[in-house]
C-alpha cells in the first residue's frame, strides 16, 4: 500500500491566513518510509533559503493500489543561456516551434512578472488565445500526487547526467505528470528560490532545461500551463489535483 505525504510551511502563519510560502514537498511512499521522509520534510520547512516557517501542515492519505496510473517519464535536454534574456528567448523559440501562440506566450509572461508574491499553483493559459483559465486566480491549480515509480531508479538516471539536487527530481516528475494531462500542450517554469535560477520548457516527451530564466536573489517563480482551446479545464484540473501517477523512467 502507497501514501501520499504532502508537506506545505509558510512564515508569518498559515497560507490561508495570509503566511508567506516557504516550501512545499510531496512523496507517494510505503507505510515503513512514511516517518523517514516525514522527518525530512519537516527539517526542509525549517532550513529553507526563504527562511525558517513558522507554520508546518503535513497530510497523509492512503492510496488504494487501483487509483493508481504509471506514466512516462520525459526525458532531458540542457540548453546553457548566459543571461536571463538569452534564457527567456530560448523558451520562446522552443514554446512557439510547438505551436504555442506569441500572444499567449507574451500573457503568460506579463502575468509571471507582474506577481508581486508566488502563487501555490499554477497559472493555466489558452495556448492560442491566452485568455486565463484557473478559475483562482490568486492560488491557481497546484499538481499533486506524483513520485517516481522506483526513487533509487529515477536518482540514480539524474545521477548519470550529473543532476544531483532535489529541484530537478521534483520537477522532472511534476513535469511529467502535468504533459500527460488531457489537454496540457507546454510548460514553462521558473523557481521561486531566491539562489535557483534555473527553469525549463516542457513539452512533447521532453523536459528542456534552461540555465537561467530569472535574476538571482528573485524570491518569485512560477508556472505557466499552455492548453488546448476547447480543452475540458474541468477534467484538467481534476486531473492535475487529484490522480496519482507514479513515473516510470524506462531503461535507455
Ligand atoms: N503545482 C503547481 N504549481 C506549483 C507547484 C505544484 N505542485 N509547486 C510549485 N508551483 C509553482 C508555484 O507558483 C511556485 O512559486 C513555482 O511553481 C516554483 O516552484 O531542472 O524549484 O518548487 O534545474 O520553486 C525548475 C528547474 C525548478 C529545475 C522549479 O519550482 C532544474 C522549482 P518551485
Ligand atoms: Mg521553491
Amino acid at each position: 500500500m502507497l501514501y501520499s505525504i504532502r508537506m506545505r510551511a509558510a512564515k508569518g502563519g498559515a497560507h490561508e491566513l495570509g503566511g508567506t510560502h516557504i516550501s512545499g514537498a510531496e512523496r507517494l511512499v510505503t507505510k515503513e518510509e512514511l516517518s523517514k521522509i516525514a522527518e525530512k520534510m519537516i527539517w526542509r520547512a525549517l532550513h529553507h533559503s526563504k527562511g525558517v516557517a513558522d507554520f508546518i501542515s503535513l497530510k497523509i492519505d492512503e492510496i488504494k493500489p487501483e487509483d493508481i496510473q504509471t506514466i512516462p517519464c520525459l526525458s532531458i535536454k540542457n540548453f546553457n543561456a548566459n543571461s536571463v534574456n538569452e534564457g527567456l528567448q530560448k523558451a520562446r523559440e522552443l514554446l512557439v516551434n510547438h505551436g504555442i501562440s506569441p500572444i499567449a506566450i507574451n500573457k503568460g509572461l506579463t502575468e509571471l512578472k507582474a506577481l508581486a508574491r508566488n502563487m501555490r499553483g499554477a497559472i493555466l493559459l489558452d495556448a492560442t488565445t491566452g485568455k486565463r483559465l484557473d478559475p483562482d486566480h490568486e492560488k491557481g491549480v497546484r499538481v499533486t500526487h506524483m513520485d517516481a515509480l522506483d526513487s533509487e531508479k529515477l536518482q540514480q538516471h539524474l545521477e548519470r547526467q550529473g543532476l544531483t539536487n532535489i529541484h530537478v527530481r521534483e520537477a522532472l516528475i511534476l513535469a511529467s505528470k502535468v504533459l500527460s494531462a488531457p489537454g496540457v500542450l507546454a510548460e514553462l517554469c521558473w523557481s521561486d528560490d531566491p539562489d535557483y535560477i534555473a527553469g525549463y520548457v516542457s513539452y512533447g516527451n521532453t523536459y528542456h532545461r534552461i540555465s537561467q530564466l530569472k535574476e538571482m536573489h528573485s524570491p518569485i517563480g512560477g508556472r505557466l500551463f499552455f492548453v488546448e482551446p476547447n480543452a475540458d479545464v474541468d477534467k484538467l484540473i481534476h486531473y492535475l489535483s487529484t490522480q496519482t501517477v507514479l513515473v516510470d523512467i524506462e531503461e535507455v
